[in-house]
């Protein structure tokens, strides 16, 4: 299989078992982006696997929830199971690893806030992402905004994405298109390769 050119990355958002089934806040139907990633990540160079990394005391953790007010049950902790990579996602040998959330006063639903991530992917002269992953409507959505922000150019994989409510998710999609991120399907992009 032919690579894309080095200077596009896939950056594989938050595909973490508590966003998966039997996760403390699963996605419905997370688990079914993880063969569309796998069948993606040999057709790049650089690939970025972002993992929300929360403190056991992170100020989104609520013990009622309400998601709507953006309070979540406790997720991702740092160093658990929950927070692990899903174990069929295939993890290429040079990864790039972001951990994000870990400040406990803060959100940061996006791989570029407090993290390295632009500074890795402009090292690499990477000037062009596809982005995948969980939850559609908050961490790939602003991981997709601030990669626009930082100046590169953004493809959305559809079908390579999954969000918590499907009517928002939807919605998403149309707000990422108008602010310039172009979107594509796994099929057309491996029928460039
Ligand atoms: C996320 C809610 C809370 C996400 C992370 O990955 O989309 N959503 N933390
Ligand atoms: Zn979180």
């Amino acid at each position: 299989m032919k690579k894309l050119p080095n200077n596009t990355a896939l950056i594989i958002v938050d595909v973490q078992n508590d966003f998966c089934s039997g996760g403390a806040l699963a996605v419905p139907g997370g688990d079914a982006v993880v063969p569309v990633l796998n069948g993606l990540i040999p057709l790049f160079q650089t690939v970025v696997y972002t993992q929300d990394w929360h403190p056991a005391n992170h100020c989104s953790f609520s013990k009622e929830p309400h998601y709507i007010d953006l309070s979540w049950p406790v997720h991702c902790v740092q160093n658990t199971t929950g927070s692990a990579l899903h174990p069929r996602l295939d993890v290429v040998q040079d990864a790039v690893i972001i951990h994000k959330g870990t400040n406990p006063a803060r959100e940061a639903y996006s791989g570029f806030q407090g993290t390295s991530l632009a500074s890795q992917l402009n090292a690499r002269a990477v000037t062009t992402v596809y982005i995948g992953g969980l939850a559609t409507e908050y961490c790939v959505r602003d991981t997709a905004l601030d990669a626009q922000k930082a100046g590169f150019l953004v493809w959305l994989v559809t079908d390579a994405c999954r969000g918590i409510d499907l009517r928002f998710a939807e919605r998403t999609f149309k707000e990422l298109i108008a602010c310039g991120v172009k979107t594509t399907a796994s099929k057309t992009l491996l029928s460039l390769s």
